[in-house]
């Protein structure tokens, strides 16, 4: 299979190609099913969350699923549910204020459902499954910040005057993350991708002590491959090498043929076609996808994918532009006479 032997770095075909945030909005299938249930109940519903994974596959035949799910289900688990509000996003009924919070975020309810969901999913699939957690950082932002928030500023503030409760904190969320991972792969998970979406918020010293310590011990402890997807972290290349993950998410500002050349042949790179590519004219995309896949063509650790979610507005033509790009790029590849 394209996608695993590329994240094992033994790909010899073309790349594969799937995107962050495929399941969504974007999708008139999607928005046809959101019209009748909430955000929540799609994901705690299994019957729907599978459908819903099995959309993109079915529309765009991307080469591998994610399971439909939400980084947001680690701190509903410790008792802190979270509505999605349309227009605002995710809203927390009950942020996390001072160091003594900590003591009630304490697993309360079962993440079953995810499980139950992956259960359903993998017979109808032939492509690999990708399970996925938010890294405790961002995830612990969303619990201080009670949603979305610009610059994260409770968070900065919390982790910059008590540190010591902040790694308690993210040592809470590790040991529940870990279990959520775990859960997945049981239940048939091929690889997992950790999203750790707000680590541009962090200072150098800030990721060497808030965010590369806890991944470290998620892919230590996780028996799958990982991908590690940090918003902003291309800047410290050596540091995500050393935590030897099977592949690396790269955002789009970035020149991702520049970058293997600093990466270990045995670690994959993902990414980086910048999402709002997708707004331009077809021939835009064709040429921006063409551009990063003849920069890494016949790299046999290479995953085609945005450089961060897909956005809700995107015409799904424009995708199918995308995936029809890659997928061309075999037959200009293998017909060729060297
Ligand atoms: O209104 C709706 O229909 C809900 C929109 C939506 C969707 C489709 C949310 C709310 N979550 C999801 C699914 C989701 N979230 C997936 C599903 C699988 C797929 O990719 O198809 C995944 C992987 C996520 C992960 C996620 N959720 C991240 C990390 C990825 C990233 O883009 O950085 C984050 C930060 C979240 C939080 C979240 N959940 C939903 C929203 C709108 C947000 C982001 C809000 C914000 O910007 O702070």
């Amino acid at each position: 299979m394209l996608f695993l032997d590329a994240i094992h770095c033994q790909n010899h075909s073309r790349p594969p190609v799937w995107i962050m945030r495929q399941a969504g909005r974007y999708m008139p299938e999607y928005r046809q099913i959101r019209s009748q249930y909430n955000f929540q109940e799609m994901i705690h519903k299994p019957e729907l969350a599978a459908e819903v994974t099995l959309l993109p596959i079915h529309a765009f035949d991307m080469d591998a699923a994610i399971i439909f799910s939400d980084i947001l289900t680690i701190p509903e688990s410790l008792g802190r549910p979270f509505q999605f509000k349309e227009g605002i996003g995710p809203v927390l009924e009950n942020p996390l204020t001072s160091p003594q919070d900590l003591d009630s975020l304490t697993p309360t309810t079962s993440l079953d459902f995810v499980a139950e969901a992956i259960k359903l999913v993998k017979p109808q699939i032939s492509v690999p499954l990708i399970g996925f957690c938010g890294a405790p950082f961002t995830v612990a932002s969303y619990l201080i910040e009670g949603g979305s928030s610009r610059d994260l500023k409770k968070t900065k503030q919390w982790l910059l005057r008590d540190p010591a409760s902040f790694h308690q904190l993210l040592d809470i969320l590790t040991q529940a993350t870990i279990k959520h991972l775990q859960l997945q792969i049981s239940a048939g998970a091929d690889v997992v991708q950790i999203f750790e979406s707000w680590a541009n918020h962090l200072g150098y010293s800030q990721l060497q002590e808030f965010c590369f310590p806890y991944i470290n011990r998620i892919i230590s402890q996780v028996d799958a491959p990982v991908i590690f997807f940090g918003r902003g972290t291309v800047g410290v290349l050596e540091d995500l090498i050393q935590l030897k993950p099977h592949a690396i998410g790269l955002d789009w500002a970035c020149d991702i043929t520049q970058i293997r050349k600093n990466v270990p042949t045995n670690i994959a790179l993902q990414g980086n076609l910048d999402p709002q590519v997708l707004y331009a004219p077809h021939d835009t995309i064709r040429r921006e996808c063409q551009r990063i896949l003849s920069g890494m063509e016949g790299d046999p650790g290479f995953i085609f994918n945005l450089g961060h979610g897909i956005l809700p507005d995107i015409s799904p033509d424009a995708v199918k532009v995308l995936v029809e790009t890659v997928k061309e790029f075999q037959c200009a590849h293998e017909s060729s006479p060297f």
